[in-house]
């Protein structure tokens, strides 16, 4: 696939270095053509801001997506990141059915949670819908918190491998197909993503540089989907997306000014040349 096209549905926040301010940059660095559905636009993300505003474009899907069917537009690949609402989980599901061409792939980033929480401006009914989008898809990228709400299991700070590997049972019994782990640590300054896809299990191991920087769980899945419309294989474009994340966490970290967000753009150079570009 020499110059895929995408569409990307998450939702523009306009401060904050995260959803579509980043998928689309990177994903465009990557050469793929990037479309884009925007699920809602809030003045900031909502993890350390407060006061943000929230506009939900729910209601605004259905008919952007019968527009693209009349004119016949299909997509290589869907990829989604942080949904408006409950609701709109179900017109992103008729998406993947109705715009992904034949063999294209559906990718979900389950973005609802991390450390154990849920975001704020979600629930257990936005959990539910968002279940059954994810264990329909062909890859999902969960970080740990993420996986528990998708599967019931109980959220730990503190883990082994049998966890891991149970999680990854739970959610493979559940219906996930490709599964991409985030964030998977056995040591306080390693951190790491475990990939199963068809029946085998890999893990790529590196630095933890600082605890829970915000944003990278979207520079990473977009680096990720770029790398794999490359043609990266998805342990590949794991590995690939990684280091690429641990570059921009390190030349953010220092600057304490720069709390909401990763300076992914510095380190585009660096992801285009492990592309091999
Ligand atoms: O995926 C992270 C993210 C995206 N969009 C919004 C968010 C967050 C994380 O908090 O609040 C609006």
């Amino acid at each position: 696939m020499s110059y895929p096209k995408i569409l990307t549905i998450q939702d523009i926040s306009c401060v904050g270095q995260c959803s579509l301010t980043v998928a689309l940059p990177i994903l465009s660095a990557a050469g793929v053509e990037t479309c884009i559905l925007p699920s809602a636009v809030l003045s900031t993300h909502t993890a350390g801001f407060s006061g943000f505003t929230v506009r939900d474009l729910t209601e605004d899907i259905p008919a952007i997506a019968a527009h693209w069917r009349k004119e016949k537009i299909a997509f290589d690949a869907v990829y989604t990141g942080y949904l408006g609402s409950t609701e709109q989980i179900a017109f992103v599901k008729d998406i993947f059915g109705t715009l992904l061409r034949e063999g294209g792939l559906s990718i979900v980033d389950p973005a609802m949670a991390d450390n154990g929480k849920l975001y704020p401006a979600f629930d257990g009914a936005y959990v539910e819908a968002m279940k059954e989008l994810a264990f329909e898809a062909d890859i999902i990228l969960p970080n740990i918190t993420e996986a528990c709400f998708l599967t019931g299991m109980e959220y730990r700070e503190n883990y082994d491998e049998s966890y891991i590997a149970a999680l990854l049972d739970r959610l493979t019994a559940s219906g996930a197909k490709t599964i991409v782990l985030t964030g998977v640590g056995y040591a306080p300054d390693r951190t790491g993503v475990v990939v199963r896809e068809g029946g085998q299990t890999r893990y790529y191991e590196h630095r933890r540089i600082s605890k829970g920087c915000h944003g990278t769980g979207d520079v990473y899945a977009s680096a990720f989907v770029g790398a794999l419309m490359n043609g990266f294989s998805p342990y590949d474009a794991a590995v690939l997306a990684a280091d690429y994340t641990v570059g921009c966490i390190e030349v953010t970290q220092g600057d304490p000014e720069h709390w909401y967000g990763v300076k992914f753009e510095l380190e585009l150079p660096n992801f285009i040349r492990m592309l091999g570009k």
